[in-house]
């Protein structure tokens, strides 16, 4: 070891100071930036919650676990920071289990740690016992349980590391209660090595100079841009590769904001309920560039039928997401920001797409998003089209899963990055309203609105004690259709208009519900009512919950239905 190296080893030793291991976790999190925690306490992590007792640093006490790694779940989203979560064992481990498996499906990078019983107990079924590590291993990035507390120090670090390098992800930290009590010395500045997990973040370059090639010469070339390109914060890379190549765009619903939702070249969502051109894009093209996209079979369609003429070049971090369900001529692994500079600085020559384009510009006038609003009950795609002019377009908007989810997806247009939050890949319902507590922590000065529906807002209500407490001033849009929407919707096109268990008989008066949190409640029943009362609550400074009665029966198109093509949607017109 040279003389600097060993001087820097001495050094670092010398700042090691020794403590207990729930001080070593709170003071790596201060050492990683972290600035809000969304937890809830319990036996196994109390000696945590004494060290966060003790530090001051910020903890938001949710009122159900889940509420609380959603909102973890949000921060992340929008701040483009790992959201960090902190529960206790057992259960209350167990409650994050779904927050934990739709962060990974959607790479959202957070750390989560549940306390765990005491080592010298694992495996005897001890009160509030539960095996994390079997239970989260394939819907975490990477979990580890702390056997010792000379190794919660590089256990953290790496955790970091590993949820927001490469393809982010959950990183799960089981931490045994004699361990957070242990003491041992804590040094935090050794670097992660981690010789066993390398992201290739730079592309190869031969294979770039092949996506170059492509678009000189492609006739009808598109680009599908997914939640990669906001992951890698390339959005502004992707408007100037664009401008360059004048190269339409689809969006996956992850990626809505990651291209101008209003640009000339943006031609919508591709998928299930995205635009009739978004779908036509993809199955006429002759070069589909993914960036930081996996082909989802919601966006694909029948993969038999998927882009049929296209050459197809992939961009993605994740080798593995490569060739997965689509054949791929041009791999390209990297990150996406690197992979459009590469790009943009290729200069390549500009391919000859005019007639794709105005084809495409014909497509998009020919069959623009629609729906019929007549009579004074309100169309929900009207109220998304409302709640869009009212914030003109700077909301931070969050759904939940269903009809109001794909609405709020086709009729808010997302002209900015990390604007749009929604579970895409786990489709949770119960996600949207405490997603929405972690936006607002992530983006205090925006106006935040979360659009949910009745049924999805009954799973995570009780998190409207922390709009109580703190006074955030969420926007909550209950698009009320008296139904579980989107299994309504289904089981009358697909099984016969059997409504099995679908339709709510009652509903909670939400308003009251509100209320007895102490926040405005407000209810909408016509239209002429919507638009002052829309008005009177985004201009409102706390906390509102509406409750916005729409059309029950109204049904999200257009549609792929099941089995179907791209190329087959229906309900393309009125
Ligand atoms: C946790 C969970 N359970 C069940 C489902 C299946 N599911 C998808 S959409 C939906 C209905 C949602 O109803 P609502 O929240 O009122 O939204 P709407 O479709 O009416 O807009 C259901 C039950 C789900 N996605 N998540
Ligand atoms: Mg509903």
């Amino acid at each position: 070891m040279s003389t600097k190296l060993q001087s820097m080893e001495t050094e670092t030793n010398a700042h090691a100071k020794e403590m207990s291991g729930s001080s070593m976790l709170i003071k790596a999190l201060a050492c990683e930036d972290v600035d809000v925690i969304f937890g809830y306490p319990g036996g196994a992590i109390l000696p945590t919650y004494d060290e966060i007792y003790k530090t001051g640093i910020r903890h938001i006490l949710a009122r159900h676990e889940q509420g609380a790694i959603h909102a973890a779940e949000g921060y992340a989203r929008v701040s483009g920071k790992p959201g960090v979560c902190i529960v206790t064992s057992g259960p209350g481990a167990t409650n994050v289990v779904t927050g934990i498996a739709d962060a990974m499906i959607d790479s959202l990078p957070l750390v989560v740690i549940t306390g765990q019983v005491a080592t010298t107990v694992i495996g005897t079924d001890a009160f509030q016992e539960a095996d994390m590590i079997g239970i989260t291993m394939p819907i975490t990035k990477h979990n580890y349980q702390v056997r010792s507390v000379d190794e919660l120090p590089r256990i953290i670090k790496e955790a970091f590391h590993i949820a927001t390098t490469g393809r982010p992800g959950p990183v799960l930290i089981d931490l045994p209660k004699d361990v957070s009590l242990a003491t041992g010395l804590f040094d935090y500045d050794k670097e992660v090595d981690l010789p066993g997990y390398q992201p290739t973040v730079i592309p190869n370059k031969l294979q770039i100079r092949k996506v170059v090639d492509s678009v000189t010469t492609a006739k009808k070339p598109v680009i599908l841009a997914g939640a990669g390109v906001l992951h890698a914060k390339a959005s502004e890379e992707l408007a100037r590769y664009v401008e360059q190549q004048q190269i339409p765009v689809v969006n996956t619903l992850l990626g809505l904001g990651s291209f101008p939702g209003e640009d000339e070249l943006h031609l919508g969502m591709a998928g299930m309920h995205g635009t009739y051109t978004a779908n036509m894009a993809l199955h006429e093209a002759d070069l589909l560039i993914s960036i930081g996209a996996r082909f989802d079979d919601r966006l694909t369609g029948n993969l038999a039928h998927f882009a049929p003429n296209a050459k197809v070049a992939h961009i993605d971090i994740d080798p593995a997401e490569i060739g997965k369900n689509v054949p791929t001529e041009i791999p390209v692994v990297g990150d996406a920001k690197e992979a459009l500079k590469m790009l943009i600085e290729e200069q390549g020559e500009r391919g000859d797409h005019q007639e794709w384009k105005t084809w495409l510009s014909g497509l998009k006038e020919e069959y623009p998003l629609w729906y019929v609003q007549d009579g004074e009950t309100i169309k929900p795609q009207h109220l998304i089209e409302k709640i869009y002019e009212v914030t003109k377009g700077e909301a931070v908007v969050t759904t939940d899963v269903g009809q109001h989810q794909m609405w709020s997806a086709q009729f808010y247009k997302f002209n900015h990055p990390n604007q749009w939050v929604t579970s895409g890949g786990l489709g949770t319902m119960g996600f949207g309203f405490p997603a929405a507590i972690g936006a607002q922590f992530a983006k205090p000065d925006k106006p935040v609105v979360a659009i949910i529906g009745d049924a999805g807002f009954q799973m995570t209500a009780q998190e409207l004690s922390i709009l109580q407490e703190l006074n955030l001033p969420i926007k909550i849009m209950i698009v009320n259709n008296a139904a579980l929407g989107m299994v309504r919707q289904w089981q009358q096109l697909f099984h016969g208009e059997r409504y099995s268990n679908s339709l709510f008989p009652i509903q909670p008066n939400f308003v009251k519900l509100a209320e007895a949190y102490d926040i405005k409640g407000m209810q909408v029943n016509e239209l002429h009512e919507l638009e002052s009362a829309l008005k009177e609550m985004f201009d409102y400074p706390g906390p509102v919950l509406m409750d916005c009665r729409v059309a029950k029966q109204e049904n999200v198109y257009p549609m792929i239905s099941p089995g179907k093509g791209q190329h087959q949607m229906e309900g393309v017109k009125p």
